[in-house]
């Protein structure tokens, strides 16, 4: 994860100054049918969320670390609204995830789903297993890797879910024939 380092630093990346560079071993990395990026920030203003004017920085919101929006990809909506993730069943998807901030950490889950592989703080030498939720600092990353079995609307979250009302919520649509047994009906 980059940034930039101009004073207030935490004021610029509040504002979107960070990203994410992949450095991949010689052989690269596994192939997977779908890959994603997907960054939260958390972000500070004057007037409340949703606010149809003018946002400009409240430092003091910011020094308390009291959030206004917490968000993925730099906008509310980002992942659910203005650009759709897609995947089909039987495909491996792999999402590099990583936290801007500058200072909350995200409890990164899917609702839904679990993550058949993390790539713990991006480290590219150590591999979890079905690990339900994942731990990502600010100034981090992680890539997680999951297996689609079961058509669905899956819910991007930070599990800290009083954000989900502040922006932080994606979603990634699977489209195709479930596997059987996967999800079945209770019997009642
Ligand atoms: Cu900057």
């Amino acid at each position: 994860m980059y940034h930039c380092a101009t004073p207030l630093v935490p004021q610029h990346i509040a504002a979107g100054m960070y990203g994410m560079i992949l450095v991949e071993p010689e052989q690269g990395l596994p192939k997977v049918d779908r890959e994603f990026y997907v960054m939260q920030g958390d972000m500070y203003t004057q007037r409340p969320i949703g606010a149809k004017v003018h946002q400009d920085v409240d430092l003091q919101r910011m020094s308390d670390e009291l959030p206004t929006y917490y968000v993925f990809n730099g906008a509310v909506g980002a992942l659910s609204k203005t650009h759709k993730m897609q995947a089909k069943v039987g495909e491996t998807v792999r999402i590099y995830f990583g936290v801007g901030g500058p200072n909350k950490i995200a409890s990164f889950h899917i609702i839904g789903e679990v993550f058949d592989k993390v790539y713990s703080e991006a480290a590219l030498n150590t591999i979890k297993h079905s690990v339900q939720t994942t731990v990502v600092a600010p100034g981090g990353a992680t890539i997680v890797e999951l297996k689609m079995d079961h058509p669905g609307s899956y819910l991007l979250v930070d599990h800290a879910l009083s954000r989900t009302g502040k922006g932080a919520v994606g979603v990634l649509e699977v489209t195709g024939e479930g596997v059987p047994g996967v999800y079945k009906p209770s019997a009642l």
